[in-house]
């Protein structure tokens, strides 16, 4: 059986949310967003840097967000989550789903190190503005694709589970602006999801 490590608030969101989209079993080890859970030497074993999403699929253990969904897809179900290589649709849907961790997360990053995880006295405000332009910056593109569309690549696909996510934290920290209605409508659809609501929720 599958068994997906997991913390609230956190990428393993994506992984439960695919799985529940998928309707596969699983197992969920639910840990706190804490050091003590996500430092711990028996986390650290299954990831080094202490962090999540991690699943483990018999002796196969992997880490890597992007990776975990593309190899749930290969080994187990696709769902039709995502496009035959010679579909006309597969390379802007690798586009989308690696635009999430290359060009969205690394500015949602400083924001919530800047804004949450850092005490009060060490935030540096020059870098939270930097990142919060940055990030603005990043979704433009986003919005601007999703014209006319529901979901990133027209259907619903495993991109979304990536991007969708990392829009839907970015529209949490108050990056998504009015002025970006697709973007605002797409994450209110993905937000609709029941998977996504469960995996968001847990
Ligand atoms: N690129 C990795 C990022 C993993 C990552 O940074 N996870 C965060 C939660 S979203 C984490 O575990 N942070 C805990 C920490 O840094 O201590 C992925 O996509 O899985």
């Amino acid at each position: 059986m599958l068994k997906l490590h997991f913390a609230p608030n956190s990428r393993a969101s994506r992984i439960m949310w695919l799985l529940e989209e998928l309707k596969l079993p699983y197992e969920l080890n639910r840990m706190d967003f804490s050091p003590q859970d996500l430092k711990s030497d028996e986390h650290r074993a299954r990831h080094p840097l202490g962090r999540v999403p991690v699943l483990d699929d018999g002796d196969v253990s992997i880490y890597e967000s992007g990776a975990i969904v593309e190899y749930i897809l290969a080994r187990h179900e696709d769902g039709g989550l995502k496009p035959k290589v010679d579909s006309p649709l597969f390379p802007e849907y690798l586009q989308w789903f690696h635009y999430c961790e290359g060009m969205v997360m690394p500015p949602v990053n400083t924001i919530v190190v800047q804004t949450i995880l850092l005490p009060p006295d060490r935030r540096d405000e020059t870098a939270l503005g930097q990142a919060q332009k940055l990030l603005t910056k990043a979704l433009a593109p986003v919005n601007e694709a999703l014209e006319g569309r529901e979901y990133l690549i027209g259907d619903f696909s495993a991109a979304d589970i990536m991007l969708g996510h990392a829009c839907f934290m970015s529209n949490r920290l108050g990056c998504v602006t009015d002025d970006m209605t697709n973007l605002k409508d797409y994450v209110a659809r993905v937000a609709a999801r029941p998977a996504f609501d469960k995996a968001i929720n847990t």
